[in-house]
């Protein structure tokens, strides 16, 4: 970040919003309205012209859903934020702008299930075709890029199985190309991983995750220049119209203000839990970035400034014992989602990638043993106490 840049724990506080400018008011006030006022006719013509700037109505623009775009920008090192109605919305936006009939998108070999979703849609109506690769080296991406490939798409992270995909070579790769790198940095959130800063374009974030924290909103972001954004925001954002309210958006604002201590927290109780995970008789595989027999653990000392709250592992059994496993746990919530306060628990294969086909789940290690846990803010001993206690009542 640059020396006149405010530090990380700083911005989150601050940037984007001043309150000299709000009478005052220390938190941003939800502008609550669907639509302004025009003081003339002259007026209203020219700010429809874009001669003059101000506000015109919500789904075009908003102060309080302003002040989260600038804050975004800036914790994402980018130009320009913009907030969407929830991370789908975010990723539909995006990689619409990015393809028109027949482009081919090169795709992480995973993806959360309704981004694959979507690819197949698109697929289906525009043939606009993808694959998915490993990117596990340059020989790799170099060969899965096709003459019409115009979007590279990663998940880093990946959703659910915590494979990492190295942003700097795909992106040096793309370069030369001239193929824009997309990022969805859900589960890394600002705090752990900067794209951008490696040479990728576009970050989406679903930001119902760790920027929002508290299971309160369903929210989406996208950060990058100002020429990529100002045409998603007057096109696939304006036209298709999956804006954020005002209330979520502030909800946003004040989840952010603590993104860094909750990361921190997050990061240390998942290590706590991965160790007692890897050591546990009934479990077969834990998938944890922070692993040093982790294939891509190289990756993660470079790319990533702490592995994160995302912990995935095999119970060494059947769908059966997954399933019964689930249901004997006490205290921790049994639900999808991740990021939020409370330990998340749930069964990719039957819930998150349900509607991936198995053969594509096969691809990317779904299997039907497989849990995903997304580690709180609890005492780490709570949690894995009943993780513990619900894995001895397999039979
Ligand atoms: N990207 C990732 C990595 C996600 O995990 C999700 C949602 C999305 C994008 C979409 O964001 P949304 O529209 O829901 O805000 N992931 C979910 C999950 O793992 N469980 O429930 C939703």
């Amino acid at each position: 970040m640059a020396k006149d840049r405010m530090r990380f724990e700083t911005s989150v506080i601050h940037e984007g919003y001043d309150s000299k400018d709000m009478l005052g008011s220390l938190t941003p006030p939800i502008f609550q309205t669907s639509t302004y006022t025009f003081d003339s006719a002259e007026q209203g013509e020219r700010r429809f012209a874009g001669e003059e700037d101000g506000y015109v109505y919500s789904r075009l623009k908003n102060p309080t859903v302003v002040a989260l775009e600038e804050r975004i920008a800036a914790l994402e090192n980018g130009e320009r934020g913009l907030a969407f109605g929830s991370g789908m919305a975010a990723i539909s936006a995006v990689l619409v702008a990015l393809t028109k009939a027949n482009d081919h998108i090169l795709c992480s070999v995973g993806l959360y299930g309704c981004t694959f979703g979507l690819l197949q849609m698109m697929e289906e109506k525009y043939n606009i075709t993808h694959d998915l690769s490993e990117m596990e080296s340059e020989e790799a991406v170099r060969a899965a890029i096709k003459p019409e490939t115009t979007c590279i798409y990663i998940e880093t992270p990946i959703n659910p199985t915590m494979k990492l995909i190295d942003l700097e070579m795909v992106s040096a790769i793309a370069k030369e190309k001239n193929i824009p790198v997309v990022v969805d940095n859900t589960f890394s959130s600002p705090y752990l991983q900067h794209p951008l800063e490696l040479g990728c374009d576009v970050v989406v974030h679903s930001a119902t995750k760790y920027i929002g924290g508290h299971g309160d909103v369903v929210a989406g972001l996208a950060v990058g220049t100002h020429e990529f954004l100002d045409e998603v925001a007057s096109t696939t954002q304006k036209d298709i119209g999956g804006i954020i309210g005002p209330f979520d958006a502030w909800l946003l604002l004040r989840g952010l203000k603590t993104l860094p201590i909750r990361m921190d927290r997050h990061c240390d109780n998942a290590q706590h839990v991965f160790e007692k995970l890897r050591h546990h008789p009934l479990v077969k595989h834990v998938y944890f970035p922070n692993d040093e027999d982790h294939p891509d653990y190289s990756i993660f000392k470079k790319q990533m400034d702490q592995a994160g709250g995302m912990i995935s592992f095999e119970i060494a059994g059947t769908k059966k014992d997954a399933q019964q496993f689930l249901n004997h746990l006490k205290f921790i919530k049994l639900a999808v989602s991740l990021g939020d306060a409370e330990t998340l628990i749930q069964h990719p294969v039957s819930m998150t990638h349900a509607v991936v086909p198995e053969e594509d789940r096969a691809k990317m290690g779904i299997t039907d043993e497989l849990i995903r846990l997304s580690v709180g803010l609890e005492a780490w001993e709570d949690v894995w106490e009943d993780i513990a206690q619900a894995l001895d009542k397999i039979s």
